[in-house]
């Protein structure tokens, strides 16, 4: 990584212990990513961007800030990107997938929270990554208790706004999410000091329509039988999705789209005589890569994942058709109330969701992965494999953490799941 020891001092950075992340980061993206064969010349970018995580985005928001623009923490797919974009502000993501932040956070929440919330904190308070140190104020949402009860503490600490997602999706419910984008685009107007005027938000929606329309052409290409790409890129893509400049991204992606294609109709095929793999469950934030890794060094392709860094990331887009702000505002509710998390109840869309998508992606096989004390996934599980098993969909349910001590077992489960397909 280029020098950025500057920019981590002046944003206020722990710089001795961030070195001792640094350190092991270089060579988890060679074992993870480079050692791959036969990847794709256009994941050079995301190559470079994942080498430079904590310095070249970093670098970008520092300035953007410095020259007066507010740039927003988020932690859920569900807060609309849209609305923060319309008011000149950056909205980055900060969900952390390294066992690195745990400690940290375990020091201010009890042990037995999911891993991922556990970073989040660990992350902010260990002051060791730049993009919980560059955000103005981070926007929470009520969706698990344990983030819920986590934002507070969060809140002691930095300027947070909490955004009420409803548990349900009635009509009465979207017309609620609808009020809380309202609110939030009161509130990012405050913050930023620029009003979020119709033409500004109907291009925003255009930008991010092109954003997932992109990844969603990237996820086309690996219903083929050809499939061009690892699972493990993509996820890397679908990561890096949630904190790049979303129009440099988008371009990025139609551009190792078009390598695909060509790679496709060549005859490039990562899953010649492999088993074709879906996961479906909690995200896996940067840099949790310890499931794609494992599947794939198994012998196996991942084709889909029906998570926040896949499908529901980017699945149906804002209509396009709103004239005024209120019928804007509405289209983006209705986008976001489509993705089908566990903390909603019933939440049978997903269910619907992973069948049609094993379809689709012709998967030989579901892996239903959720993070160490997630109840909302791990409950729902319950109907996940009930439903696949009815399908006569092969599915393994696995329950983990960031740590590696559980790796050994996990090896022996998969490619036991992978042979019995
Ligand atoms: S829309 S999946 S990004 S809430 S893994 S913190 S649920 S205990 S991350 Fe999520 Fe939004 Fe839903 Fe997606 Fe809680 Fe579970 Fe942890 Fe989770």
């Amino acid at each position: 990584m280029a020098d950025y020891r500057k920019m981590w001092e002046e944003l206020g950075m722990d710089v001795e212990s961030h070195d001792n992340l640094c350190e092991v980061l270089p060579q988890a993206i060679g074992d993870t990513f480079l050692a791959q064969e036969n990847r794709p010349e256009k994941m050079d970018y995301f190559d470079f961007v994942i080498s430079e995580v904590h310095g070249v985005r970093p670098a970008e928001l520092k300035k953007f800030r410095e020259e007066g623009g507010k740039v927003f923490g988020t932690f859920c797919a569900y807060v609309p990107d849209e609305i923060i974009f319309a008011a000149n502000g950056i909205a980055t993501g900060l969900c952390a997938g390294s066992q690195f932040w745990v400690p940290a956070g375990e020091a201010v929440l009890p042990a037995n929270t999911c891993p991922l919330i556990k970073a989040s904190l660990g992350a902010r308070f260990s002051r060791t990554c730049p993009f919980f140190r560059l955000a103005d104020m981070y926007i929470g949402e009520t969706t698990c208790d344990g983030k819920k009860k986590a934002y507070e503490i969060l809140a002691e600490d930095v300027p947070m706004h909490i955004m009420d997602l409803p548990q349900m999706k009635r009509p009465v419910d979207v017309k609620k999410w609808a009020d809380e984008v309202r609110i939030l685009k009161d509130v990012v107007e405050k913050v930023t000091g620029n009003p979020v005027t119709k033409e500004n938000l109907a291009e925003n929606i255009r930008k991010i329509n092109r954003k997932r329309a992109a990844l969603q052409r990237l996820y086309d290409l690996r219903k083929n039988p050809n499939v061009p790409i690892s699972g493990t890129d993509v996820l890397l893509i679908s990561q890096i999705a949630y904190y790049d400049d979303p129009e440099r991204f988008t371009m990025k992606v139609n551009e190792l789209c078009d390598e695909l294609e060509q790679r496709a109709a060549q005859g490039v095929n990562v899953a010649k005589g492999k088993k074709r793999i879906m996961f479906t469950g909690t995200p896996m934030a940067v840099p949790n890569w310890k499931m794609h890794s494992l599947v794939e060094n198994c012998g196996a392709v991942v084709v889909c994942e029906e998570t926040c860094t896949g499908t529901r990331y980017f699945e149906n887009q804002v209509d396009e058709s709103g004239t005024t702000m209120d019928e804007m505002i509405d289209h983006i509710a209705e986008r976001y109330m489509k993705i089908n998390c566990a903390c909603f109840t019933p939440n049978t869309g997903r269910i619907d969701d992973i069948l049609r998508l094993a379809k689709e992606y012709n998967v030989d096989g579901v892996i239903d992965v959720h993070l160490k004390f997630c109840q909302t996934y791990d409950t729902e599980s319950y109907f996940v494999e009930r439903k696949l098993k009815e399908e006569g969909i092969p599915v393994l349910e696995i329950e983990t953490d960031y740590t590696e001590t559980d790796a050994q077992q996990l090896k022996t489960r998969v490619e036991a799941f992978i042979e019995m397909m």
